[in-house]
């Protein structure tokens, strides 16, 4: 039977590098035909229980399967674009159960997203552990050598799940490590301090930080009086807020960001005894950032930007990868650590005084392949714990302990969204719930509950040594009172610890920051507030936001606190890999190609991504001398590269401008003679620090090479006040 819509014509996207005779272009079919077998990522996952058990389907029998459209029962449909009409111009008859099932299935697509933390993505990949942990925690995870499947979520917390990435906020980075123990969830930030020390204080702050209740603006933002009310009113979100000023609002990919547990957490060993920890993610990448300006740029030309920065990484082969590590500490009754109180989420403890010792390496190596099934759905949880790794009292995590099932309920739909595939353990699962909404399991047998004897006893209680969540015996006593402890008064040493061991330029972006996001407050009395608080951090940081904002200096300067500085907490000044790093190549119609295209291919070896931006689309040259254009000046802003070679000089403002926004955007810039013009045109001299010409493009792009381990120039910064 003919088909009544028009044949289109489409062109498949070729790939950077890729000769442009690959693009095959595709015809809607016209002429029935036997229909194609399901596409790779059409194919469902196999269908198991609960328990993980395989369950024998014939294969056309599930769902997204075989070559007919079917409606949701697996009849075969003849069409699914015309509604069951009294004729072809009469009204829609309520009969036609295809057009009620798919518009019903559609009106229900979506579930409520995240109360926080809702924009996100994730990736699947492997924890292989060193060994390094064998002797202070007896999970099998921490074994040597031992490899276990991970799915890691990273996220925004204040944006909805349409916002954009960039924006200044702390980053969520959640793994769930299917152990053959059960599942244990590391659910962690790239901040190590939090903005409350109660947990039953997070309702106001995400109150505070969220959009305003009756406009609902600003989206995904803290620049506003709310956020900025709360935090001054409440010193103790000191800490987090100067963090989340600093570059460390603004990470450059979520591979280049670091991990932080937190909250401290207790292990014990395969003798019981016990040592307290933080867990830590240090990304092999190194830890860098976007200049705030980046980040403006890309939430408009690029909001996804590090969703399909992790995207693209992973299916070119670039896995990112963390090293796990710990800070030990002796599990003393104080619970403190050189006088850094450790059930305190506001505190971190610098690693100069107790060394992160690595224990694993989580390599992240393949996308998920439906974002709602399971970037969507996947659901972590504090409590996840396994045998050896137990909580402390920190009053903020026991108020996280109670949120996230409890959340999880009425985001999933019911109970049982631990059968959901993304959740499932790996290991069997034989528990006694029963029933409730989306229930999968199928359970046989007649007695869920213990003890029985009508299901043999069925099923065993583990002995000691084998069971999780058992909780270390703790002495507890005291008065029920609704207090903290006196430590908890502290509100600025790990402010003032986070600032003093930034570098000037590191320390002018924070100071930058907060003038924008005070300066974005109506109530002069929240910046005055906001500025009062800097004193307690440092004199000449308050003092500058003060003249930015027009106000005077209030309050009383802080006394004379010595600081301890730890450079660990800078990202200015070391020297770390480039994988994954993008050069954007400026070439036009004029370009050395042989030169061009060698090059494009030593770029690709050294595991960057070589991006040639032209005038126009399509490829430069002809015949076997063509090279890809994977940007044209349309479409390339500074923000997407890490470094630019200028190759070419096409007298086009659009190129004025994308130099020099690398330029102001501290990257390193080579140009060849060809490029030499558009490299003046921007107003750019070789005495400025990072630019480079040389007389080939193989020579400029070596150049280039050997800035980029310090991921910026950072020299050049002295030219702009960011
Ligand atoms: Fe969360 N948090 N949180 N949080 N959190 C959620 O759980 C909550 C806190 C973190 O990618 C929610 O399933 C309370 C600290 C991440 O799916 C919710 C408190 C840290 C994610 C919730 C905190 C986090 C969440 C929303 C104070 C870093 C995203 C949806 C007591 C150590 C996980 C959900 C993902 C998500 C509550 C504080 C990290 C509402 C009550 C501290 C990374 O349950």
């Amino acid at each position: 039977m003919p088909r009544t819509s028009r044949p289109k014509s489409k062109t498949q996207p070729i790939a950077p590098g890729v000769p442009s005779s690959a693009a095959v272009p595709v015809e809607e079919p016209t002429q029935r035909r036997e229909p194609l077998p399901p596409k790779r990522d059409q194919a469902a996952p196999r269908p198991s229980t609960a328990t993980g058990t395989p369950v024998d389907v014939p294969i056309d029998a599930m769902a997204q399967q075989g070559a007919f459209l079917t409606t949701a029962q697996g009849a075969r449909l003849t069409d699914t674009d015309h509604s069951l009409k009294a004729g072809p111009r009469g009204p829609v008859l309520l009969q036609d159960h295809h057009l009620r099932e798919k518009i019903t299935h559609f009106d229900h697509e979506r579930i409520p997203e995240r109360v926080v933390h809702a924009r996100g993505a994730a990736a699947h990949g492997v924890f292989a552990a060193n060994g390094a942990a064998e002797r202070i925690c007896c999970a099998s995870l921490f074994e040597k050598g031992k490899e276990t499947p991970v799915f890691v979520r990273f996220s925004t917390v204040l944006g909805s799940r349409g916002s954009a990435d960039t924006v200044r906020d702390t980053r969520g980075f959640a793994t769930k490590f299917y152990t053959d123990e059960g599942v244990f969830d590391l659910v962690g930030n790239n901040i190590p301090v939090f903005f409350i020390q109660d947990g039953i204080k997070f309702p106001d702050i995400i109150h505070a930080a969220k959009p305003h209740p009756d406009r609902e603006i600003p989206q995904a933002q803290s620049a506003h009086d709310t956020f900025w009310d709360f935090v001054t009113l409440h010193t103790e979100a000191t800490a987090h807020t100067l963090w989340n000023m600093s570059d460390r609002g603004l990470p450059r990919s979520y591979r280049m960001m670091e991990g932080f547990g937190v909250h401290t957490f207790r292990l014990v060993n395969a003798r019981g005894k016990t040592v307290l920890v933080k867990f830590h993610w240090k990304p092999r990448l190194g830890v860098h950032s976007l200049l705030w300006e980046e980040a403006q740029i890309a939430a408009g030309v690029d909001p996804d930007m590090h969703r399909r920065d992790l995207a693209d990484a992973i299916e070119s082969g670039a896995f990112p990868q963390w090293d796990l590590g710990v800070q030990v500490f002796p599990d003393t009754e104080e619970q403190t650590f050189e006088g850094i109180d450790l059930l305190d989420p506001t505190k971190l403890v610098p690693e100069e005084l107790a060394p992160v010792q690595v224990i694993g390496t989580m390599t992240l190596n393949a996308n998920p392949t439906n974002y709602f099934e399971q970037t969507e759905q996947v659901a972590f949880h504090p409590g996840h714990l396994v045998r050896g790794i137990d909580h402390t009292d920190d009053p903020l995590l026991q108020g996280r302990l109670f949120s996230y099932l409890d959340t999880q309920i009425s985001r999933l739909g019911g109970p049982n969204f631990a059968q959901l595939p993304i959740n499932r353990p790996h290991v069997g699962v034989n528990d006694m719930f029963r029933d409730g909404m989306h229930q999968t399991a199928g359970h046989a047998g007649v007695a869920p509950y213990r003890p029985n004897s009508l299901d043999g006893g069925c099923p065993f209680l583990a002995g000691n040594k084998d069971a999780a969540l058992i909780e270390y015996p703790e002495a507890v006593a005291g008065r029920k009172v609704r207090e903290a402890p006196k430590s908890f008064d502290d509100h600025f040493s790990s402010a003032r610890i986070f600032y003093a061991s930034l570098t000037p330029v590191e320390q002018a972006h924070v100071a930058k920051a907060y003038t924008f996001e005070l300066g974005k407050c109506y109530e002069k009395a929240i910046k005055q507030r906001a500025v009062t608080v800097l004193r307690q951090i440092d004199e000449q940081l308050a003092q500058t936001v003060a003249t930015g904002l027009g106000l005077p200096l209030p309050g009383k300067p802080s006394k004379n606190v010595q600081v301890l500085a730890s450079p660990a907490l800078s990202q200015v000044g070391n020297r770390w890999p480039c994988d994954g790093r993008i050069i954007g190549i400026v070439a036009d119609d004029k370009t050395d190609l042989a030169d061009l295209a060698a090059t494009v291919a030593t770029v690709a070896e050294q595991s960057m991504t070589p991006l040639v931006i032209a005038p126009h689309g399509g490829e430069l040259g002809n015949g076997a001398q063509q090279v890809v254009v994977s940007r044209t000046l349309d479409t390339a802003r500074s923000i997407e590269f890490d470094a630019l070679l200028v190759a070419a000089t096409v007298g086009d403002l659009r190129l004025t401008t994308l130099v020099q926004e690398a330029h102001r955007h501290l990257k390193g810039i080579a140009y060849t003679p060809d490029g030499a013009d558009a490299v003046r045109a921007a107003g750019i001299t070789d005495n400025s620090a990072g630019v480079e010409g040389a007389d080939t493009i193989a020579t400029a792009f070596d150049g280039i090479a050997a800035l980029l381990p310090e991921h910026r120039v950072w020299a050049r910064a002295a030219e702009y006040a960011h």
